[in-house]
């Protein structure tokens, strides 16, 4: 019998469950659930709807039923470094706070009086963001010292997730490496950082890899579905299933392009040199303990942000049309933190133009061409600075996930680093959930095989550079 998975794959404005199989040596996607997903206050703090989303996945896998389609297993994937901490019962006490909130603020430097900087990046060869878990975890201890020492666990969001769909906790190996507690040689939780830090260690559960199967959905769920199906860990950072379906190359340098843009390479083992803090790269733990060595750039959320100012009033590919005819050359840093959660996009890049000297953009099509030529900018310098750690040019850029699709964006990336930009997958992340869980359950044998199948199912596209440099 043709074996189904489903993929559950929630970003920061939407989620999806798609169903996978192995059709003619092909691997097929089924869409068959979406919604919204969005950051909302709720008392002091910038939170996801938790219960919200553990309700759209099971409209999600009602309708499968309703399709006369049971999956052999489903795998959840998220963004990642937000947690919620459970009590001896099973029951929250902390909200899911998101990771843009700004309870964070000066948490690093705080940090840094206890734990050294560089002793930090040594062993977890984490990059530092504001918004790590470990800085989450140091506001907590600030503002609610008693729920950190009373938490009986910590799960991150899709841990937490696959706890409801089966009532098994485990802390998934690669969203656990994102929390900058996790040692990147031994790949365990770093014991004496939490010492030093304070921060409850109890709380840990075993960290899990993926391909893990957890086990299968709790009674009652079973009961409610009328089937039940295994629960298996895919990786679930999105970042680490988008890396996995990412088409072999060892000379392309990836942009997985979606909310984030992160830029960087495949490695099977972590750099964590000094130029790799100063530059600010992460070695994010992957599938098979491969490493990605990467950068976070600002990405395709400040696009949302101004379609969200201008009221939706044009598309995205709207915004990008009115680029092309916008005559307007202001650059802002993306990477400043400013634009993290800014009241109005719209009004900080402006003010940011005018602090610096450039002109101002007013029209939505000025706003958009500024937007892209500043992420390109950035995916310009970190280029530059992986291949000087690299001591070698990459010759290729592939371009992977849902902004992949912007075909404006691919050929200013080709024109501006001369290098031919790959475009594709569009569902990377949904597709390298799947295959770890197709690998889990035995249809697929290794990683090379899934690349080698996710190449032979997905259309990729490229784009030539216009100005060879
Ligand atoms: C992308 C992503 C990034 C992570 C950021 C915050 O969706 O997972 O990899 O740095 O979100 O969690």
């Amino acid at each position: 019998m043709k074996k189904h998975v489903l993929a559950v794959d929630i970003g920061a404005s939407s989620g999806r469950l798609i169903l996978g199989s192995l059709t003619n040596g092909k691997l097929q996607l089924d869409e068959v659930h979406r919604f919204e997903n969005s950051i909302q206050k709720k008392g002091d703090y910038f939170c996801w709807d938790i219960d919200g989303l553990y309700n759209e996945i099971k409209k999600g896998i009602q309708k499968c039923t309703e399709l006369g389609i049971k999956p052999d297993s489903i795998g959840v994937d998220t963004w990642a470094v937000d947690y919620v901490l459970l009590d001896e019962q099973g029951n929250r006490l902390t909200d899911a706070v998101a990771y843009r909130d700004s309870r964070t603020d000066g948490m690093m430097e705080k940090t840094f009086e206890k734990v050294m900087k560089e002793r930090l990046y040594l062993e977890t060869g984490i990059q530092f963001q504001k918004f790590n878990t470990i800085y989450q975890l140091m506001a907590l201890k600030e503002s609610d010292p008693e729920v950190l020492t009373q938490a009986d666990s910590f799960l991150m969001i899709p841990d937490y997730i696959h706890y409801l769909l089966s009532g098994e906790k485990a802390n998934e190996y690669t969203n656990a490496t994102t929390t900058q507690l996790v040692n990147a040689f031994t790949k365990k939780w770093d014991q004496d950082l939490l010492t030093q830090l304070g921060i409850n260690s109890h709380m840990f559960q075993e960290i899990a890899p993926p391909k893990t199967v957890l086990g299968g959905l709790k009674q009652e769920l079973v009961d409610e579905f009328g089937f039940d199906m295994k629960v298996v860990l895919p990786a679930t950072h999105d970042t680490g299933s988008a890396v996995l379906a990412m088409p072999e190359s060892n000379d392309s340098i990836y942009i997985s392009s979606g909310t984030w843009s992160l830029i960087g390479v495949e490695n099977n083992f972590p750099i964590c040199i000094t130029k790799a803090l100063d530059y600010n790269f992460t070695n994010e733990g992957g599938v098979d303990y491969q490493f990605r060595f990467l950068k976070n750039i600002m990405g395709l959320w400040m696009i949302q942000e101004v379609k969200r100012n201008f009221e939706h009033k044009y598309s995205f590919a709207e915004l990008v049309e009115l680029s092309k005819s916008a005559d307007f050359s202001s650059i802002v840093n993306v990477d400043d933190d400013r634009f993290l959660l800014p009241e109005h996009m719209v009004t900080e890049i402006q003010n940011y133009c005018r602090e610096s000297g450039q002109q101002v953009p007013e029209t939505p099509g000025e706003v958009a061409k500024c937007v892209y030529d500043s992420l390109v900018v950035s995916y310009k310098n970190a280029i530059a600075q992986i291949e000087e750690i690299f001591e070698k040019e990459f010759k290729t850029v592939s371009v992977i996930g849902g902004g992949s699709q912007n075909e404006l964006l691919n050929q200013l990336i080709a024109d501006a680093t001369g290098k031919e930009v790959y475009s594709g997958p569009v569902e990377a992340t949904a597709i390298g959930n799947m295959v770890a869980q197709f690998m889990a359950l035995g249809e697929i044998e290794s990683v090379k095989e899934a690349r080698e199948l996710i190449k032979k199912s997905f259309e990729v596209k490229s784009f030539k550079p216009n100005t060879l440099k």
